[in-house]
Formats: C-alpha cells, structure tokens, sequence
C-alpha cells in the first residue's frame, strides 16, 4: 500500500432501466448486479468493489430514487436516499435525451440536499449519434451543478474507464476496504437469489412484473465433487401466477432453473444441482414480515 492510495464508497443512481446494474457490471468486469429490461429490479444494496493500482471504489448499487407505491417501494426510497450523504461520491446516470422529465427534477431536486459531489453519467450513447453528445450534456447542466459529467456506454464498453479515473479524483486518500480480490461483500446466498430471479423476470411474461421474490431454502456444497445443492422457492402473489411460473407440464419453471443454472455455476465455479419450488404468498409487498423475510430488511 502507497501513501498515495485512495479508498471510497461510491453510489449509482438514476431511473428504472437507465442501466444502472449494467455499469457496475461492466466497471466490475464480473456479473454481480442482475439486469433486465424491466425497472426496479435492484432491490438491495449491493456493494462491489473495484480495486486497481490507484486504491479502491466500493459501489453501492442502490434502487431507483422514485415515489414509493407500496412498503417495498418505501424501503427502496429510503436505502436510496440515506446512502446519499455517507458516499464520497454519486453517480447518477440518465439516458441521452434532450427532454428533461419530472422523474430528473425530482432526482435533482432531492440532490440539491447533499453535498456529495455528483459524477452525471449520460449513458447508452451507443444509441445516439456522436454530434449530439454536447447538446445532451447542455440540457443536464441546465439542472443541476455537476462536477464531471462523462458520456458513456455501459453496454458496450464505451468511456468506462473513464468513469473509473474520474471516481478517483473525489476519493479520499487512505488504505483499501478490502483484500484486492473481493468483487463484494454480499453473501452469496442472495446473490443466487438474485440470480434466479432475474431468469424468472426474464423468462416470464410481463403479466409478472415485480410481484415475484426468490428465496434460498438450502445451499450445500457435497463433500465430494465440486458440486453444490441449491433449493430454492419463488414466491409469488396469486395462484394464476404460480401456474404461469410452473408453465406447461412444469416448462417454464425448467427454463428459468436451467437458465439459473448456467449463471451461477459460472459465478461460484461449481456445478450446481439446483431444484426450484413455487409458493404463493398474498401481498408479500405490503408485509413488513415478509419483506425482513426475503432479505429486504433496512
Ligand atoms: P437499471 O434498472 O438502471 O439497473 O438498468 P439495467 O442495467 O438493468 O439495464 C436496463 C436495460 O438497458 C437492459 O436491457 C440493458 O441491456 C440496457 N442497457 C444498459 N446500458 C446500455 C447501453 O449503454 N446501451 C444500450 N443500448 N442499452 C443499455
Ligand atoms: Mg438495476
Ligand atoms: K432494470
């Protein structure tokens, strides 16, 4: 360790779906956030950690700063916005877009509470032409006071070292969090959890959308082979919902778990053994109970 390592805690914010889960992954190098195409499928914090020869980034993957509906999107809300003011610095994300929404004033609005330097993040400009870029960053600056904003492609690659370099400017000088090979300190229970429900989304039809939790019942590594047994339950709210999760002489639930499968072998570098089960649990969104139950607990 040099005297000249810096350490610091960074949070990603911005809309459902603007990519968020996407860019720590890509800065990463490793899958650790689940993405789909449908919002709010980040629930929990969940930290990674980037660490070069410069010292050391802990993201926080925080869910989408919006209205809360329901007790989930208040917890969502809160995890959100407390992290906020404990950060070194804040990334927020958008799309490329000239028209600003009352989703970004509500973001810019509650950022105009902190101190926190603000890191805006123009994502997928994959999907823009390169001209256009300038008059983007022209609209944001209309909004907020930023203190770097980078343009970027999280799908594709596109500036995402930049984004590390520019982090570093605002991290404090000191040692390292963690060992240098930590990719994150989430138990890797939920990480399968998550995993798994990412493939349910993914597979399933919108009729779905987030009324699904996924929980671990048993993880046991075999005391010969490199294999571990996973049991694992969805959890949904209506019977006409679990019978769409099973499918069709049970299909669709083999299509989620072989798809499962396949992620968290690579990501545990085991074979995986893995039996899913389907339950139903009215309002498990609204249940302060269950929602400490499937690990939503803040
Ligand atoms: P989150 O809700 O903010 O975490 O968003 P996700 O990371 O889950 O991404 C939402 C969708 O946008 C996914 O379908 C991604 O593949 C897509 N996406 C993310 N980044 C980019 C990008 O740079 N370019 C393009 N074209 N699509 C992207
Ligand atoms: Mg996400
Ligand atoms: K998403």
């Amino acid at each position: 360790m040099n005297a000249n390592n810096k350490s610091g805690f960074v949070t990603i914010i911005g809309r459902p779906n603007v990519g968020k889960s996407t860019l720590m992954n890509r800065l990463i190098g490793q899958k650790i956030a689940i993405t789909s195409n449908k919002p709010q499928t980040t629930r929990n914090r969940i930290q990674t950690v980037y660490t070069d020869e410069q010292g050391q980034i802990v993201f926080l993957d925080t869910p989408g700063i919006h209205k809360a509906k329901n007790k989930l999107g208040e917890y969502m809300v809160n995890v959100a916005q407390n992290t906020l003011d404990e950060v070194d610095a804040i990334l927020w994300l958008v799309e490329p877009s000239t028209f600003i929404g009352a989703g970004e004033r509500h973001i810019a609005e509650q950022l105009q509470k902190v101190k926190t330097p603000v890191i805006l993040i123009i994502n997928k400009i994959d999907t823009v032409k390169k001209e256009e870029i300038l008059i983007f960053i022209d609209t944001y600056r209309k909004i907020y006071d930023f203190a770097e904003i980078v343009p970027v492609s999280a799908l594709k690659g596109d500036n995402a070292q930049t984004v590390i370099e520019v982090i570093f400017k605002y991290l404090p000088y000191g040692p390292n969090f963690y060992d240098e090979d930590t990719v994150t300190d989430q138990p890797e229970r939920q990480i399968v959890a998550e995993l798994i429900r990412e493939k349910a989304l993914r597979i399933l039809d919108e009729e779905i959308p987030h009324g699904i939790a996924v929980s671990i019942d048993s993880m046991k590594n075999r005391t010969k082979g490199n294999i571990v047994d996973i049991e694992a339950t969805i959890v949904c709210e209506r019977d006409s919902h679990k019978g769409i999760i099973i499918g069709k002489s049970g299909a669709m639930l083999k299509k989620i778990g072989t798809a499962a499968r396949k992620d968290i072998e690579d990501m545990l570098e085991q074979k995986v053994n893995l039996q899913l089960w389907v339950k139903v649990k009215k309002d498990w969104r609204d249940s302060d109970f269950l929602l400490k139950n499937y690990g939503y607990n803040k």
